[in-house]
């Protein structure tokens, strides 16, 4: 179902609702620039460091899509997949779309504070962005505590340049890449308008320092599609 979300409303806070949860898959894949690109290194990853009987966990899963891309990288090899979002209208039709699929399990609850252990795989797409910029650093942390020794996170944000004139290129360059989508300058600023302080992003150079600080021992950046970002980090063996 097309996103027509800001065609005719005025504004107000971005959400997960209903209506949002509804045009979901199209909307990420025409505002996050290399989206599919994400899924596929996201595939790769989960391929090349699960076995069977591990654990992996997707945090702000919203329909599903990342973990549908790590069960693909598994296929047969018995790996249970949680994904769990905050938004119950998410929550919802997540699981209405994952539904016969083995080893997949939704959950609805807080990624900040939902227990997780003995993971193998972590992953966070687009969802560190939403989380108050104060309490990141303790999120990922429990991550790197949930991870079993060597085990990986996959953490994907949009994030902001330190140079102005760059970010400012890198802007331009998104909201190109959004017209091209077919999403008119209206649609833009709406949209735009509404995830001013809900989806605040930080640099590279933020996440990569973050990542260390929360234990995590070889960090490095995987992807890069304007300004959108991907990193893979290892917990020591
Ligand atoms: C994808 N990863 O398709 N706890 C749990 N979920 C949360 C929290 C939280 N504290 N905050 C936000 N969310 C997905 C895309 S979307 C990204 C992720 C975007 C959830 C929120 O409900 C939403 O479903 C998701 O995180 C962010 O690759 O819309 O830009």
């Amino acid at each position: 179902m097309k996103d027509e979300i800001y065609r005719s409303e005025a504004g107000g806070r971005f959400e997960f609702s209903p209506d949002v949860a509804r045009v979901f898959e199209d909307m990420i894949r025409r505002s996050v620039p290399g989206y599919g690109l994400t899924l596929t290194a996201v595939q790769a990853l989960a391929g090349m460091e699960c076995e069977a009987g591990d654990e992996v966990y997707d945090l702000g899963c919203s329909l599903g899509a990342c973990m549908q891309a790590a069960w693909q990288g598994v296929r047969g090899r018995r790996v249970t997949i949680h994904g769990i979002d905050s938004s119950p209208a998410m929550v919802d039709r997540a699981r209405e779309m994952l539904a016969g699929k083995e080893g997949l399990h939704v959950h609805q609850g807080d990624a900040a504070t939902w227990a997780m252990s003995s993971a193998k795989l972590i992953l966070m797409n687009f969802t560190l962005q939403f989380v108050p910029v104060s309490q990141r650093v303790a999120l990922l942390t429990r991550c790197h505590e949930a991870l079993r020794p060597g085990g990986v996170l996959f953490l994907s944000e949009k994030f902001v340049s330190q140079s102005d004139p760059d970010e400012q290129w890198l802007r331009e360059l998104h909201w190109q890449f959004k017209r091209q989508q077919g999403y008119s300058e209206l649609e833009i600023a709406r949209k735009r308008e509404a995830l001013e302080e809900v989806l605040v992003p930080e640099s590279p150079e933020t996440h990569l320092s973050r990542l260390r600080e929360a234990g995590f021992v070889q960090v490095t950046q995987v992807l890069q599609c304007l300004n959108f970002g991907s990193w893979v980090a290892r917990k020591a063996a």
